[in-house]
């Protein structure tokens, strides 16, 4: 048993100042808190809310405060935690737990929901979008969630108690009204099962309502990131292409990430090399037999770009000072956010993206650092919510490419991105290293990036593959060289990806490749041309802080071993059947080509980080 115990229902609203109204609620469909009259409807398990204030008004937030109160003992109650943004940490939590509060504003920026970051408090998460709280052993419990039309971000406050733990619900408002307009609230889901239903459930009634559609056919490619960084250079992207063509690696997609522009916000030059090559590079890949790829970044920008002293662009906060998104030594420093809602940078960002479509002809865009559009700030339109900001940008860059342009998010809140995006980054960068480095573990952040917390949120936001968009898992590093990665935690990444079947996109200096390293990648791609059809799941999602299960439905089966320690592996025998049904069963090493039969003693013995894949044979 476990229910949810609304107490009071709070309006938070600007005029001189900042007022807050606070008024009991238990379910009432109608109340007043003195300034607006909130309408309350119970339509099946969602919650409709309706709020009007009968003249002009700026309001903040609306908080739903209360309790949860569940019969299971704290120590077997996990909260399913999923973060704002692609990068931003998602898993499960216990009261023990402790979500890192990070030192310094730009990385909550950079990391989180500015509105709703950690606090470093035991016990105390947040969620964005939706949580999942439940018994570890059975794994039920109940779900809260976010429906369409996805107008603002809502936010959960949670803290665990004895019995009885503390959740506030938060629309994150920030918008003027007219006094003959009404807020309309996001609805609220509220339903008790089981975490692997609830979740898919969840996804499959936000694709049928919204009507989801995206262009699942571009699926395996390569990227210039994970090897090149900033240091890319035309003649190594026409050196991997070459290769790739000569090899007839089957690739989608060919795609130059950062590192070929200007600087980051001024998109129309390049460096040289690329500047002037653009169009000859897009058709050099494109006789190739891919598509071009390219990234931009088009709601940042940094001082050095000629835009940055345009009068009015750079996002301001209400001090008048420019909004920080992040800082990057990469880039030279700190970056800010763009005001989207202002004409000005409107034509610029259409231009950009005609250019980029039209005149260069790239059709594949990877579209990151998309959250800048929706940090806290004086916008020039002050009748958008955060998350309307982001959409309507969006929906500019929509129109402006089409919808045959291929179109991944990156660095985007997700709820803001579904129906917009083709392929969405469901997790924090990879890198050439397993764990998070000296820098992000310094700042504070449970969200730097790092290959095991990459794995880990992809494998948390499976149930969002092929519903919502194409899951990116992040890119595939297969080279043995010039990387921290041991061969066993190479493994886990590249059966990770396999098993997930969402992107696959591979981020090797390929002309490196030994024979081995070649084989692995048309290894890779063969098998991800079958698991790719199918969605996968975590047959653990509420065990361990990473799901070490993963079934992809086609019928294949990767184990983990995610702690540091060897493991013995053995219960996975009940999912199997469930998800497989046979009486017997038959797990076939897809490196090794050794079969187990399965039994109720089948154990699994895992060095650290090791993984194994397989593919389940009935008989
Ligand atoms: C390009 C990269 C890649 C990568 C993206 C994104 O400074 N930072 O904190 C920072 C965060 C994320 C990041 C880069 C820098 O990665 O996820 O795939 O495209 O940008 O710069």
């Amino acid at each position: 048993m476990i229910e949810w115990m609304p107490q009071s229902l709070e309006v938070v609203y600007r005029s001189d100042r900042t007022y807050r109204e606070k008024v009991e609620w238990k379910g009432e469909p109608g109340i007043s808190t003195g300034n607006f009259d909130i309408a309350l409807e119970r339509a099946g398990s969602a919650w409709k809310i309706l709020v009007t204030c009968g003249r002009s008004c700026y309001v903040s937030e609306i908080v739903i405060g209360g309790s949860v109160v569940s019969r299971t003992d704290r120590e077997d109650l996990v909260f399913l935690k999923n973060g704002f943004q692609s990068w931003s940490y998602s898993g499960a939590r216990g009261y023990r737990d402790r979500q890192k509060k990070p030192y310094l504003d730009f990385i909550v920026a950079l990391h989180e929901n500015t509105a709703n970051p950690p606090t470093g408090i035991r016990g105390h998460f947040q969620s964005e979008m939706f949580f999942f709280l439940g018994d570890r052993t059975s794994g039920e419990g109940m779900m809260m969630g976010q429906l369409p039309g996805f107008d603002q971000y809502l936010m959960f406050d949670f803290s665990f108690g004895e019995r009885e733990h503390l959740l506030n619900v938060r629309w994150d408002i920030n918008r003027s009204y007219g006094a003959e307009e009404s807020i309309v609230l996001d609805p609220l889901s509220v339903r008790t099962g089981s975490a692997g239903a609830l979740l898919d459930q969840y996804a499959e009634g936000i694709r049928k309502e919204m009507k989801v559609t995206f262009n699942d056919r571009v699926r395996a490619g390569w990227c210039s990131w994970y090897y090149y960084y900033t240091k890319i250079t035309y003649e190594e992207i026409l050196a991997n292409l070459e290769f790739s063509r000569a090899n007839a690696i089957p690739f989608d997609v060919f795609q130059i990430d950062d590192g070929y522009q200007n600087t980051v916000g001024d998109w129309l030059n390049q460096k040289i090399g690329f500047s002037g090559n653009m169009r000859s590079l897009s058709n050099k890949i494109r006789a190739a037999g891919y598509m071009p790829g390219l990234w931009l970044a088009p709601f940042i920008i940094t001082p050095r770009s000629p835009h940055f002293k345009n009068q009015g662009w750079v996002l301001r906060d209400e001090a008048g000072k420019p909004v920080k998104a992040g800082f990057n030594p990469l880039w030279g420093g700190s970056f800010y956010a763009l005001d989207i809602t202002h004409p000005g940078v409107k034509e610029y960002v259409k231009e950009v993206f005609k250019t980029v479509k039209y005149t260069w002809g790239f059709d594949y865009l990877k579209l990151d650092f998309m959250y800048a559009a929706s940090l806290p700030g004086a916008r020039y339109e002050r009748n958008v919510t955060r998350a309307g900001v982001l959409k309507n940008g969006m929906k500019l860059i929509r129109d402006t490419v089409g919808g045959d342009t291929f179109l991944l998010g990156c660095g985007m809140p997700l709820s803001a991105a579904i129906g917009f995006v083709d392929a969405m980054r469901v997790s924090c960068d990879v890198a050439p290293y397993w764990k998070m480095n000296l820098r992000d573990r310094l700042v504070r952040s449970d969200s730097g990036l790092e290959t095991r917390g990459a794995i880990r949120n992809s494998i948390v936001r499976s149930f969002m593959d092929k519903r919502w968009w194409i899951n990116d898992p992040d890119c595939l590093m297969l080279r043995r060289k010039n990387t921290k990665l041991t061969r066993d935690e190479m493994e886990s990444l590249f059966h990770a990806i396999m098993v997930l079947g969402g992107l696959l996109v591979v981020s090797d200096r390929m002309m490196d490749y030994s024979r081995d390293e070649l084989d692995d990648l048309f290894r890779a791609i063969k098998i991800f041309k079958e698991t790719s059809a199918h969605r996968a799941f975590p047959a653990d999602i509420l065990e361990g802080e990473i799901p070490e299960i993963v079934l992809n439905e086609g019928g294949y089966l990767s184990v983990f071993n995610f702690s540091d320690r060897k493991k013995m592996k053995g219960f996975f025998r009940e999912a199997l059947k469930k998800s497989f049904g046979g009486e017997k069963l038959t797990l076939k090493d897809m490196s090794s080509d050794e079969t187990l039969t399965l039994s109720a003693q089948n154990e699994l013995s895992l060095r650290p980080h090791q993984s194994r894949f397989f593919r389940v044979e009935k008989g």
